[in-house]
């Protein structure tokens, strides 16, 4: 059971907690209690093993590939959260004996789990156990437990099996080479393999240190080495009531990272155990103290407070944030976020349009360098782009629909069972769900308004905003019929309709990605004469313009219906048959519908996965005004089943911003129930990294009413009934500013110096300070 409203006083609000010990859930548990810090992520299995578990640690960009016959993904890496314990030869495991008491709190202010037990053994021995374990914010390599015993019923020897575990695989794919593995000083714990594709080799290494009511002792451990394997046990008996911790510190290594990937593996050896060494004589509370210095500064930057009724809604923002900030590569843009971040092997790490169209958000308005970091990741997978773009037969960069390190296409071609013939469904995806190309461009531009950053549009987004283009105006064709260019077989983001015709949201898009190109070319060509001719010998932008500008005006643009101002989500959506779908939308699972249908059926449907149309109003609200807006809300929310986790939030926001807030209010609580809420199966496989983008967005875009249009920051707040106040951080131009919306009032207020212009109900003011308008 999880539970919300844990702690009081000031700690209300920042603990995730876990109340009892299910060993037929614990995917739940393992996946939103994971930790990490962007360059690792340790999923929340617990110490001891149990049957269902998931052991996963993975590091950022290192993927490797199976085979030829699998897409990349990444691995698994050795394990060092696991430990034997043995009480009394009894072993530990609370699926025997009585569980006394049990509690697992996450600390979302400090990035520490804590894990209390009362346990009696099966003998009828009673033991307390706590168990802390964190990933450091301020040594990326660096993991630590530390695991406190006591026994409440007489002396009691403590064996304790620890080590470095390189037996687990990715769902049954080994991914590494059985390497060395070593022992310094009967101390430190050394191993080291190497990926079997990639090539890329990891250390890990691992210590132990023991105390005895606080004090450090000295217990010699016997190493053992076995297969992908490297062990150190110990034993102690510790008199009643003594307690007995010990702490293991660990550090990864790759040679991918950044600062050290030119050394050789021998140098890189000698430089991970010297360091390695040297962090773990500091001790699991002094490492452990500068990364909760770190989790501080964090949130005195990005806290949002809330007051609702409801200590839910303020725990899943402050979840939100504490998973955003884990699940991204800070330190490096080569490498993007995975749609489960790194807390599952669901998506293989690759990254979607989750990341720029859910996530890059948060961070543009609150660390734009990190956005920037993102947008540098598409920029790094241009080649991979291009590559694709040229296999099928198109100019320019043709994003793939999942990426890993080189860009190239990484969706699985094969997925699950078809319903009606047994046999494995068509994943297509891959292959023609194409809007990615126009998004990661809508990214590119929604960053330089909001930050101006030509620095960065003359070293990559330019590049990207017009290879975007030129795939686009290579994939149209002319359509006699509809006297228009028009966009043939594809996906929307609507995954339940396949090979469709002009997908309002892609061809919307798509029309988008080559005006602001074409615009840009001019702005370029007239005012960054060195960028204009670098670009133009590299990209032909004389020679594109022209076909640009008429694709502009002539790209197929479905209209709202003049009936009912409902736009076609496609050339046959509308003509489909409508079922009830009531059965479904409330079904505790996702897609159920499978389970009744084969896909081509409910490709014959008016049934929608997600947001599509409605996803369309979100990015492009300026084009539809409030009625359209509405009148597609709730045409489309009625066929829409909701069975991706990106579907809730960007219902939230654009229900909120026709007015409707109670529907606003429905469809936040139900994305931030995702991965938060009592459905115990419903994040086994990782986080939904896009709905924690998207929680964060209901908040801030939907009931903190932020927009941008033409490079002006509009605020225009709507809070739901229940909340009498929300106070929000936000980056604008190189300001923080602080947000507060009462039922009443707006107040806005800057710390940095310089005057600055806001909208609200299209009024223009001038905010020098601080400002405050009645609501
Ligand atoms: O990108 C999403 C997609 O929109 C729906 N299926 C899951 C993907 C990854 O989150």
């Amino acid at each position: 059971m999880l539970q919300y409203d844990y702690g009081s006083g000031e700690e209300r609000g920042w603990i995730l907690s876990e109340s009892n010990f299910d060993s037929g859930m614990l995917g739940k548990g393992e996946s939103i209690m994971a930790l990490g810090n962007g360059y690792m992520g340790i999923r929340s299995a617990y110490e001891e093993s149990y049957l269902q578990q998931k052991r996963n640690t993975f590091i950022a960009g290192t993927f490797n590939k199976f085979d030829g016959h699998e897409p990349t993904e990444l691995p698994n890496v050795p394990d060092v959260a696991e430990m034997k314990i043995v009480l009394n030869k009894e072993h530990f495991s609370l699926e025997k004996g009585v569980i006394e008491t049990y509690r697992r709190n996450l600390h979302l202010d400090t990035g520490e789990l804590v894990r209390t037990v009362v346990w009696q053994s099966p003998l009828g021995n009673r033991y307390r156990l706590q168990f802390r374990r964190f990933v450091s914010l301020e040594n990326k390599h660096l993991t630590g437990t530390e695991v406190e015993i006591t026994s409440l019923t007489g002396s009691c020897t403590i064996e304790i099996t620890s080590g470095i575990n390189g037996q687990l695989t990715n769902t049954g794919a080994q991914h590494f080479r059985e390497g060395e593995k070593r022992i310094y000083n009967r101390q430190v714990l050394e191993m080291l393999q190497t990926t079997t594709e990639s090539n890329i080799d990891f250390l890990v290494y691992s210590a132990h240190h023991w105390r005895i009511d606080g004090e450090e002792i000295l217990v010699e451990p016997a190493a053992t080495m076995s297969r992908r394997r490297i062990d150190a046990s110990y034993s102690y008996t510790a008199a009643e009531g003594q307690t007995v911790s010990v702490e293991k510190l660990s550090m990864y290594y790759t040679s991918r990272d950044l600062q050290t990937q030119d050394m050789a593996t021998a140098e890189l050896r000698q430089y991970a155990l010297e360091t390695s060494t040297a962090e773990f004589a500091k001790g699991y509370h002094a490492l452990f103290s500068e990364s909760r210095n770190r989790w501080k500064q964090y949130w005195e930057d990005v806290d949002i407070q809330l007051d609702s009724p409801n200590v839910f809604d303020q725990l899943s923002i402050r979840f939100a944030q504490y998973h955003l900030l884990i699940m991204t590569p800070a330190h490096d843009t080569r490498f993007g976020i995975g749609a489960k971040g790194l807390t599952g092997e669901g998506y293989k790490g690759h990254s979607f349009w989750d990341s720029e169209i859910f996530i890059l958000p948060y961070f543009l308005y609150n660390y734009p360098d990190l956005a920037r970091g993102l947008l540098e990741y598409r920029y790094h997978t241009l080649d991979g782009a291009r590559k694709k773009a040229r296999e099928n037969g198109y100019e320019g960069a043709m994003y793939p629909w999942e990426s890993g390190f080189t860009g190239e296409e990484e969706t699985p071609v094969w997925g699950a069972a078809n319903v009606v013939t047994g046999t494995a469904t068509k994943i297509w995806s891959g292959f023609i769900e194409q809007h990615i190309t126009a998004d990661i461009a809508y990214a590119v531009w929604q960053y330089f308004t909001a930050t101006r950053d030509d620095e960065f549009m003359d070293r990559c987004g330019s590049e990207m905003l017009f290879e975007t283009a030129a795939f686009w105006a290579s994939r149209v064709e002319w359509d006699e019929a509809k006297d228009a260019y028009v966009i043939k077989n594809v996906i929307g983001p609507d995954e339940y309709k396949e090979h469709v015709d002009n997908n309002a949201f892609t061809n919307y898009m798509a029309q988008w990605n080559i005006a602001t190109a074409a615009a840009h070319y001019l702005d370029i060509r007239e005012n960054r004469p060195d960028v204009y001719e670098r670009l133009n010998t590299a990209l032909l932008l004389d020679e594109r313009y022209p076909k640009w500008l008429e694709l502009a005006d002539r790209l197929y643009l479905p209209a709202p219906r003049e009936e009912d101002g409902v736009v076609p989500q496609d050339d046959t959506y509308l003509s489909k048959p409508v079922i009830d779908i009531t059965k479904y939308k409330r079904a505790s699972s996702v897609q159920t519908i499978l389970r009744d249908y084969s896909r081509d059926q409910v490709i014959g449907m008016q049934i929608s996965k997600q947001a599509d149309l409605v996803m369309l109003m979100y990015l492009m609200n300026d084009r539809f005004n409030e009625e359209v807006q509405e009148s597609n809300w709730k045409y489309y929310e009625s066929k829409t089943i909701h069975d991706s986790s990106l579907s809730m939030a960007v219902h939230s926001i654009t229900a909120n911003r026709f007015g409707d807030r109670e529907a606003a209010y429905e469809c936040f609580a139900e994305a931030a129930a995702i991965d938060l809420g009592p459905n115990m199966k419903s994040s086994d496989e990782g986080i939904h990294a896009a709905s924690l983008g998207g929680i964060w967005k209901s908040i801030v875009f939907g009931f903190g009413g932020v927009h941008m249009k033409d490079g002006e920051l509009h605020l225009n707040p709507r809070l739901p009934e229940s909340w009498t106040r929300l106070t929000f951080p936000l980056m604008w131009r190189g300001k923080r500013l602080t947000v507060t919306v009462t039922p009443g009032e707006l107040e806005v207020r800057s710390d940095s110096a310089g005057e600055f212009t806001i909208l609200s109900g299209n009024k223009t003011y001038a905010v020098n300070g601080s400002l405050k308008i009645k609501l």
